[in-house]
This record gives C-alpha cells, sequence and structure tokens, in this order.
C-alpha cells in the first residue's frame, strides 16, 4: 500500500500546471454552457473492474517473458488492484477467473477487500482447458459438447464459480465459451446451439436471484471456422430464452475488423440487455491491447451510445458492467492498465461534452455535417485535466504511471516476489 501522503508530496509540484489548465478547460467548457464538476463527479464515480489475468505478462500463445513482481496469489492480485485504484481511484475491484484464483482462506479474503476497499466484479468460468484430472476433456467443447459427461462437468464448474464468487460477494458470473469448430461438417449447428442453450438454463437456474449471467460472443478463436457463441445476436438470443438475469457481454476485440461496435451497443442498449463490456484495444481481432490505443475515436463512439442511453427515459437497461480484458507481453501490465483507464476515462468524458438536444435537432433535420462536427468537436476536446482532477479527487495521483516510476513499484515488487515470479493467466 502507497502512504497516502507519498501521492500527496508527488502531487504538489504538479498541482500549478494542473490548476492552470484546468481553470482554462473550465472556462472554455463553461461557455458553452458545460458543467465541469458535474462532470468531473461523474468520472470520480465511474469503475472499471480490473481482470486477475492481466496483472501479469501474457496474452500470447508463444514465449511469455516474465517481467518480475508478477502476483503468485490472489491475495497478490488484491494487493495489484489496490494499488492500481490507489494511484487513480478509478479501479475498485477486480474480476476473478476459476480455477486460478480459487479463494483458498475467505475470511482472510474478506478481510482484505474490506481494508483495501474493494470488490469482487465478476467470477468466470475457464472450460476452454482442461485441467488436472479433470474426468471428461472439453477437446471438443464444453457447455455444446455432443457427451452428456462433459456438459455437466463444465455446467458444474459454471455452479461452482458461483458458489466461490457468493462467499466474496461477487454477483456476477461472466461466461466466455471456446467451443465450436475448426472444419466443415465437423459440428452440427443448431443441435451444438440447442445443447448450449441447456446447458446455460441448468447453470441460471443454479444462479441466486440477485445474480447476473453476462454472456460472451467472439467470432472466431480457438475454433476457426464456426463458434458456437459468434455474435450478439447468438448471445442475445440465448439471453432471451434464459431470463431478465442473463445479459449481453461486448468484448470490444470480439469482432470481425470495421465492425460497428457502437451500433451494436446502441441495440443492446435498446433491447435492455447490455449487461457489461470486456475494454481493449484491437488492431485485427482479439489482440487484447491497451484500450484506446488504435481507435479511439471508436471507444468515444461507444460512451457516447452509453451516455445517450443514461439520458434517455426510454431505455431500461440495467447498470452495465465495466470490465478491462487485456493482457500483455510487453508492457509492464500494471502501467498498461493505468493507460487503459485513463483512455476509458477520457471517453466517457468527452462523450459527457456531447451536446445531444443540438444533436438530436441536427439529425432530424438531416444535417449531416453538424451532426458529425458537433462529434468531433467533442472528442477533439482535450479532457486531460478533468480525468487529472478526478484523480486528484479521489485521493489519486495527478500522474499515476508518474507516480508508480517514481515510486518503483515494480523494483520494490521484483524484490517482494522475486525475478521470475509468473501470474496465472491466458
Ligand atoms: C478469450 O478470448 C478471452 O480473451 C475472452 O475474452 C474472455 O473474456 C477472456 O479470455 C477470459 O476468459
Ligand atoms: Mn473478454
Ligand atoms: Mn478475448
Amino acid at each position: 500500500m502507497l502512504a497516502s501522503q507519498r501521492l500527496h508530496d508527488f502531487n504538489r509540484p504538479l498541482q500549478d500546471d494542473h490548476q492552470f489548465r484546468l481553470t482554462y478547460t473550465q472556462d472554455l467548457l463553461g461557455r458553452r454552457g458545460l458543467d465541469v464538476q458535474d462532470i468531473v463527479r461523474r468520472l470520480v464515480a465511474f469503475q472499471v473492474a480490473i481482470p486477475s489475468w492481466a496483472l501479469g505478462t501474457g496474452g500470447t500463445r508463444f514465449g511469455r517473458f516474465p517481467l518480475g513482481g508478477e502476483p503468485r496469489s490472489l491475495e497478490e492480485k488484491l494487493e495489484d488492484v489496490g494499488l492500481l485504484n490507489q494511484l487513480n481511484g478509478s479501479s475498485n475491484s477486480i474480476s476473478l477467473h476459476i480455477p486460478w484464483d480459487i479463494p483458498q482462506d475467505v475470511a482472510a479474503l474478506q478481510q482484505q477487500l474490506q481494508e483495501q476497499r474493494l470488490t469482487i466484479d465478476s467470477v468466470n468460468s475457464n472450460t476452454f482447458q482442461d485441467q488436472k484430472e479433470q474426468p471428461a476433456s472439453y477437446k471438443f467443447g464444453s457447455l455444446s459438447h455432443t457427451e452428456q459427461a462433459a456438459r455437466e462437468q463444465a455446467i458444474q464448474h459454471n455452479i461452482e464459480c458461483v458458489r466461490h464468487g457468493e462467499a466474496l460477494g461477487a454477483k456476477t458470473l461472466t461466461v466466455w465459451l471456446a467451443d465450436g469448430s475448426n472444419f466443415p461438417g465437423q459440428q452440427h449447428f443448431r443441435h451444438a446451439y440447442q445443447r448450449t442453450a441447456d446447458s446455460l438454463a441448468a447453470i441460471y437456474e443454479a444462479m441466486p436471484s440477485d445474480w447476473t449471467m453476462l454472456i460472451e460472443y467472439k467470432p472466431y478463436e480457438p475454433n476457426f471456422y464456426s463458434m458456437v457463441i459468434p455474435d450478439w445476436g447468438t448471445s442475445y438470443s440465448l439471453c432471451q430464452q434464459l431470463g431478465q438475469q442473463a445479459q449481453v457481454l461486448v468484448d470490444l476485440g470480439h469482432h470481425l475488423p470495421n465492425t460497428n461496435i457502437e451500433q451494436i451497443v446502441g441495440r443492446l442498449l435498446h433491447f435492455g440487455r447490455l449487461g457489461g463490456f470486456h475494454f481493449n484495444g484491437s488492431m485485427y481481432g482479439d489482440d487484447d491491447l491497451t484500450t484506446g490505443s488504435m481507435k479511439p475515436f471508436q471507444l468515444f463512439l461507444i460512451f457516447n451510445e452509453l451516455v445517450d442511453g443514461a439520458r434517455d427515459e426510454a431505455v431500461t437497461n440495467a447498470a452495465v458492467a465495466y470490465m478491462i480484458d487485456a493482457s500483455h507481453n510487453t508492457k509492464d501490465p500494471l502501467e498498461d492498465l493505468l493507460q487503459s483507464v485513463e483512455n476509458i476515462l477520457g471517453a466517457y468524458a468527452k462523450a459527457l461534452l456531447v451536446d445531444r438536444a443540438l444533436l438530436a435537432d441536427y439529425q432530424a433535420a438531416n444535417d449531416v455535417v453538424r451532426a458529425e462536427e458537433l462529434l468531433r468537436d467533442a472528442f477533439l476536446t482535450d479532457v486531460r485535466p478533468l480525468v487529472q482532477e478526478a484523480y486528484c479527487q479521489s485521493g489519486g495521483a495527478l500522474d499515476p504511471i508518474g507516480a508508480y516510476r517514481a515510486e518503483r513499484i515494480r523494483e520494490q515488487l521484483i524484490r517482494q516476489r522475486g525475478k521470475l515470479s509468473l501470474s496465472t493467466g491466458l
């Protein structure tokens, strides 16, 4: 844990410059009738969950090059998330992946969560790998498997995930299935879908009534001919059959190139089925790069839909869970997560600048150019002083990565955990 006095000392020499930039931004936006304090309050309240599997190096099926100081246990993962949250005040929860993160000492973990003011966001099941001593193999699928024993095993694993989550106060189960086929003819599309729907129904029934099941889709990989849940339409149809506690999860990297993700977000909001996000950056596919590193305009347009939906009384979508799903082999994962959160907050801040009434007028008048320019103007506004102010107001660092480096945190972690420590992950 970082002493808050250290962050205070770190911020002091940066305050003068920050205040200058903040005042300028406040004046500029004030002239447009925007309430900057309200925007900052919203940024302070906005929280993005950190996945346990992003705290170490990974995200490659080739070589893994450990950076050192990676968390070796769930307790150490919580420590890392607590640290991130101290630095930026925007990451107060962690997503777990079972069996990598099976809680051992539940009482001790509960206490740690309380001390670090963290919560467990979601529990992710893993039926894409075989575990030691597991009787049935997932080589040919899990919830969709042709053999009942494999399906049953996968169902029980998901229920077990819910039980682990319950012990720690989580309320969300995220299901991502690797099920699918690699060659034409390998799998009967309709039957595989139905087996999956039936398996999900068994899990859904075992879930407590205040839990949400998030169903993730992905068009390819590890199966390259067909995935059982390849697209939002399939996720949506499964949710419709399951009930109101089932919601679609949009992972930004799980789309074919050039997919209009913001429109998918708008559609799901319209249907009240947008359950959550896995934020990441994508150049080609499921690249799991830093959020906002590749397509910042797209990220802004996604937030534009979210803000629009939140302000529209006709939209009855339940709360959306925000998570990061990334994995790195070249960057320090903690620095990457700080960057990702900053880009997410920036995109959100920009979406809050959009004059929705004016946009609606332009749309009604089919003024294509003005409507587009309105969005571009918000996107091109420098909102960094607002994000920094939000960090500051939540007791964090004006420059989280700067503070992380100044405090030599990675070096400290290497001293504590060793140069070769490898965290469990993808
Ligand atoms: C695999 O594509 C994946 O990246 C999915 O996005 C899941 O959310 C994540 O792994 C963790 O299982
Ligand atoms: Mn994901
Ligand atoms: Mn993925």
